[in-house]
């Protein structure tokens, strides 16, 4: 365990890890079950459109999810396209400039005009006054993301889009598992969108998932999802490729077989993070609200560079010399982005994009290693100032 200055590997001293401690290792279920799957997948020669795999992903991610209907997706990004398509969203669509730059290219992708929100310096969710304000003439759909899994303000987001007739879609690719008041996300708004990327907790190589209660929106979107296609031959919409393939399926499914076993070992992770940071001056890890559902999936560190005295950037270094690979999603915000860069004021958006990083988890993380990753951070924050002193003498 680092107890000294000098045993930092910023300043001169060893690794404590050999092996990289990273962020989005994926977790891989059973390979066993998967490869029985991808066994059957090749027997019965059927790889792809709508085979029964992706049929069984489909009821699993639904029954999950809560809601009706679930239409599976080569990733989340199409699959945000088709639920806005399948909405008949056109012109301006406010979202979040605190966010993954899928979010935006989503919309811009498909001709949308993304219209940039700030958000609560604290917690990353949609400032809910301010979108109300970007309202305009060519506005027709508000765009949430449940960041980091934790749910936007549902209730107030329901009810601005009620209140000006507009389409509520959410980008939901943090949120599979996770929960509001009881329910699971994914039956909020008029869609929902998972991701099933490697690096999410439930993963399927590539893939991702609408889900929704609409059963017309549903049925578009599935057709729209197979290149408009109706029937053989018969295409009635401009439709995309935005299919799940069955060896993703499989390994979708393998995840789901184990869902339980990987929310438990992130809420672990969690858990130690949290009491081995706990107390820490200038350190605060972002609670997650134990009475609701939560996939656990984003252990989100925030660093009061004022009162450490050792900014964010310069602890993410002080982790990669030790071998350790922390990332500060989402910075610097969409608004700051060459295709999305805009002269409005984002102090809400700059400001957590600034201070926040998230956390090496999932089942690849060990007890051992979290204890050891903390030991860092309290050392290099307690000590903040003399490291900040010695990184810039080196410079
Ligand atoms: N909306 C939001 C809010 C999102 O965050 C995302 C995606 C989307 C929409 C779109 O979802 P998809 O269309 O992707 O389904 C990663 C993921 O590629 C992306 O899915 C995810 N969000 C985003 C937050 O993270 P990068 O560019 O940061 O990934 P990369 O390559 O730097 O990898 C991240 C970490 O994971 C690294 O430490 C390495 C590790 N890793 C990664 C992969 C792929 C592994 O250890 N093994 C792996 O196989 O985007």
């Amino acid at each position: 365990m680092k107890r000294t200055l000098g045993s930092l590997a910023v300043l001169g001293g060893a690794p404590a890890f050999d092996t990289p401690v990273v962020f989005g290792r994926p977790n891989i279920g059973s390979r066993k079950a998967f490869y029985d799957r991808l066994d059957k997948v090749l027997d019965s020669r059927w790889l792809s459109n709508g085979g029964v795999l992706c049929e069984e992903f489909e009821r699993r991610v639904a029954q999950a999810a809560g809601t009706p209907y679930c239409i599976a997706t080569c990733n989340a990004t199409c699959a945000l396209q088709l639920a806005l398509r399948a909405r008949g969203v056109t012109g301006e669509v406010i979202m979040p400039a605190f966010t993954f730059a899928a979010t935006a290219h989503a919309l811009s992708w498909i001709g949308l005009t993304p219209v940039l929100c700030d958000v609560d310096p604290d917690d990353g969710s949609l400032l809910l006054s301010e979108a109300e304000a970007l309202i305009g003439p060519d506005t027709t759909a508000i765009l949430g993301v449940h960041i980091w899994g934790r749910p936007s303000r549902l209730d107030e987001l329901t009810s601005l889009a009620q209140r000006h007739a507009l389409a509520l879609i959410f980008d939901s690719a943090h949120a599979f598992g996770c929960g509001w008041n009881g329910r699971r996300i994914g039956g909020f708004g008029d869609a929902e969108v998972f991701s099933f990327h490697a690096t999410k907790f439930i993963n399927s190589f590539e893939g991702g998932a609408l889900v929704t209660a609409d059963g017309e929106l549903a049925r578009r979107a599935r057709q729209m999802r197979n290149f408009g296609i109706a029937r053989h031959d018969d295409v009635v919409s401009v439709g995309t490729n935005a299919k799940l393939h069955e060896a993703s399926a499989a390994m979708g499914l393998t995840s789901l077989d184990d869902m339980d076993h990987f929310v438990r070992s992130n809420r672990e992770n969690y858990r130690r993070y949290r009491d081995e940071l706990a107390g820490t001056p200038g350190l605060r890890l972002l609670e997650v609200d134990e009475r609701e559902a939560s996939n656990y999936q984003y252990v989100v560190l925030d660093v009061d560079a004022a009162r450490t005295g050792l900014d964010r950037d310069d602890l993410l270094a002080v982790l990669a010399a030790e071998n350790v690979f922390a990332r500060r999603y989402f910075y610097p915000g969409c608004h700051r982005m060459d295709p999305y860069r805009t002269h409005r004021p984002f102090p809400g958006t700059d400001s957590i994009a600034a201070r926040v990083m998230v956390l090496p988890t999932g089942e690849c993380v060990t007890a051992d290693d979290i204890t050891a990753v903390c030991a860092i951070i309290r050392l290099a924050v307690e000590r903040g100032h003399e490291v900040t002193r010695c990184l810039r003498r080196a410079a």
